[in-house]
């Protein structure tokens, strides 16, 4: 990649990323201990912010701002204003709030990198249980050094799904979820409370499936990639490509994808 400052490869910058994303999560974990409850301001009825977010998002912001000075930014607590640029980071801070408030884990770092419409690059760490997921691209995503691969489970029977429940749940995200409870005796269904370590675990092959209504841009953009470069595939609830801003996702191994797109998306 260039940039008008340096020449860096995205593998280089990758590895930069990724120290960023350890020291942050490390941060969230070492301040998730010392959080109590009089730090948490309410943000809608279930979304709750603390300074822990934002404290944690600007260390990101400066720490990226360092390793590709000329990209723009599009972050979940806005700490810094969205400019349009040929480069755009795509940054959630903390992914998997709801967790974090309540001492629970998995939550995550998230970090995506854009070119215009391409992601060049996902990094999703999750700091309680030490795992680094990355992407660079060309067909290879990697948890820690081992290579990523989705699972090859073929049928609804017996898949494991992941799931979320969006704050504010529309009719469309209503309807869904009672598809999804028809199929409860069919397969199992977890909600773990961070989309972009879920879109991970279908890359990994822990999960098959990873649905979700409502998600913005900087919960998805790192994962998805993360997953699509571990073969698995994205679409929005029509089957098209709107998945990162489209506030629609649906992610599988590839093989299931038709069958939960009919039996659980569109309800057939
Ligand atoms: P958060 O923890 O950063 O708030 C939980 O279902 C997952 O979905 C988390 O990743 C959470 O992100 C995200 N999430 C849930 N509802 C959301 C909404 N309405 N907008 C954005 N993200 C949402
Ligand atoms: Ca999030």
């Amino acid at each position: 990649m260039e940039n008008k400052n340096r020449n860096i490869s995205l593998e280089k910058l990758c590895e930069e990323v990724k120290k960023i994303a350890r020291s942050t999560g490390d941060y969230l974990k070492r301040e998730q201990a010392a959080l109590m409850k009089n730090d948490i301001e309410l943000k809608g009825t279930r979304n709750y912010v603390t300074y822990i977010d934002k404290e944690a998002e600007t260390r990101l912001v400066e720490g990226l701002k360092k390793v590709l000075p000329d990209a723009g930014f599009l972050t979940e607590e806005a700490t810094v204003a969205f400019e349009e640029k040929e480069f755009t980071w795509i940054i959630d801070p903390l992914d998997g709030t709801t967790n974090y408030v309540h001492g629970d884990s998995p939550f995550s770092v998230s970090i995506a990198l854009m070119k215009g419409k391409e992601t060049l690059l996902g990094v999703v760490f999750d700091p309680v249980s030490d795992q680094m997921y990355c992407a660079t691209g060309k067909g290879e995503a990697f948890l820690n050094d081992a290579p990523l691969l989705v699972s090859s489970h073929a049928t609804l029977e017996n898949a494991y799904i992941g799931f979320g429940i969006p704050y504010s749940l529309d009719a469309k995200g209503e309807t869904i979820l009672k598809n999804a409870m028809k199929q409860f005796r069919r397969c199992s269904f977890r909600i773990k409370g961070s989309a972009a370590l879920e879109l991970c675990y279908v890359a990994a092959g822990v999960s098959d499936s990873y649905f979700h209504p409502g998600l913005s841009p900087w919960d998805v953009a790192a994962g998805a990639f993360i997953l699509q470069c571990a073969g698995g595939k994205c679409t929005d609830f029509t089957g098209g490509g709107n998945y990162i801003f489209g506030r629609e996702m649906v992610a599988t191994n590839g093989l299931i994808h038709q069958e939960i797109m009919k039996s659980i998306i569109q309800g057939n």
